[in-house]
C-alpha cells in the first residue's frame, strides 16, 4: 500500500510532501528522527515477514483467473495471512476495509475487492501487506488474466523492470533520488508515465515510515544518503497515457483520469553493506 490519499491539485509533488509533513507532525516527531535504520535482528524478522508476503502473493497469482471476484482473492488473502501467523496490515488501515488492494486496469492502486469478476484481457494489481512479530512487509504485484493487448504487456513488463531497475540503485552511499531517477528514465523513454500523487515508503515497525520515496526526481526534495539498515517498499505505478489520476467516491480506488490502464509493482527492500536484499520473496 501506499501513502494515503491526498487532494489532488496544481502542484502535486508539493502536496504529497505537505502530506508526509502533516503526518510527521501528528505523530509528534522530529523530520531528522523520523528515519529509522533496523538492526539485522529486525531485518531478520522483516525477511520472515517478507517471506509470507511473497508466499501468499504467489498463492493469489495462481487464483488470478477470468471469472474469479476480487473479493474472493481477499479472502485467499486473509486466510492465508491468519494461517501464517501474521495479520492483514491493511484491514482497519486508515478505515480501509480488506487485506487486500485488487485494482483492475485503469485503477492504479488502492482497489478495494468486491464483487467484480475479473475477465480475459484484464491486469489486475494485487497489494497487500503483513505484520508479523511486529514488523511490517509489503509487496505488489500487476497479474495478466489469460491473453492481454500487446501495449498493456508491454505497460505491465516495463513496470516491473522499472522496480527491479530501482532497486539495483539501493546501494549505500547513493542518494534516494539515483532509484527515482532509474525508475523514471525506464518508464519515460519507453513512452509511459509516472503517477506523481503516490510513491514507496520507509517500512519497519510501522507500514508507513519515512523517507517517502518518489518514482520521479523531484527537484527540492529532500534526497538523503542511503545507509545499511534502512528499509523501504519500492513501489513504481506507471501509467499508459497520463500521469494525473482522481480518487473514486469511494475514498480509495485511484484510477487514471484518461481511463487508461496502469500497472503497479511493489517489494520491501533492506538496504545492507553489499546492497539491496529483496526481503518479498519466496524461499
Ligand atoms: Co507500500
Amino acid at each position: 500500500m501506499i501513502l494515503p490519499q491526498l487532494t489532488i491539485g496544481a502542484d502535486r509533488s508539493i502536496l504529497l510532501k505537505g502530506y508526509v509533513e502533516k503526518d510527521r507532525i501528528r505523530a509528534g516527531l522530529e523530520k531528522e528522527a523520523m528515519i529509522t535504520l533496523k538492526s539485522k535482528r529486525e531485518i531478520e524478522i522483516m525477511r520472515d515477514a517478507g517471506k509470507i508476503v511473497a508466499e501468499i502473493l504467489d498463492i493469489l497469482r495462481k487464483n488470478c483467473k477470468a471469472g474469479v471476484s476480487t473479493c474472493k482473492l481477499d479472502q485467499i488473502a486473509e486466510e492465508q495471512i491468519l494461517k501464517q501467523g501474521a495479520s492483514p496490515a491493511f484491514k482497519g488501515y486508515r478505515g480501509y476495509p480488506r487485506a487486500l488492494c485488487a485494482s483492475i486496469n485503469q485503477q492504479v492502486v488502492h482497489g478495494i475487492p468486491g464483487n467484480t469478476i475479473l475477465k480475459e484481457g484484464d491486469i489486475v494489481g494485487l497489494d497487500f501487506g503483513v505484520s508479523y512479530k511486529g514488523y511490517f512487509g509489503d509487496a505488489a504485484i500487476t497479474v495478466p488474466i489469460g491473453r492481454i493487448d500487446l501495449e498493456t504487456e508491454k505497460l505491465v513488463k516495463i513496470t516491473e523492470e522499472c522496480l527491479y531497475l530501482g532497486i539495483k540503485q539501493l546501494v549505500p552511499g547513493n542518494h534516494l533520488s539515483d532509484l527515482s531517477r532509474a525508475i523514471q528514465t525506464h518508464a519515460e523513454s519507453n513512452g509511459f508515465s509516472l503517477v506523481r500523487e503516490f510513491g514507496g515508503h520507509g517500512i519497519g515497525k510501522h507500514l508507513h515510515e519515512d523517507p517517502m520515496v518518489l518514482n520521479y526526481v523531484a527537484k527540492g526534495n529532500e534526497d538523503p544518503r542511503l545507509k545499511p539498515g534502512l528499509v523501504l517498499a519500492i513501489e513504481p505505478m506507471v501509467n499508459m497515457g497520463t500521469e494525473n489520476v482522481q480518487i473514486l467516491s469511494d475514498g480509495w480506488t485511484v484510477v487514471t483520469l484518461d481511463g487508461k490502464p496502469s500497472a503497479h509493482f511493489e517489494h520491501t527492500v533492506a538496504i545492507t553493506e553489499n546492497g539491496p536484499e529483496i526481503l518479498t520473496q519466496a524461499a
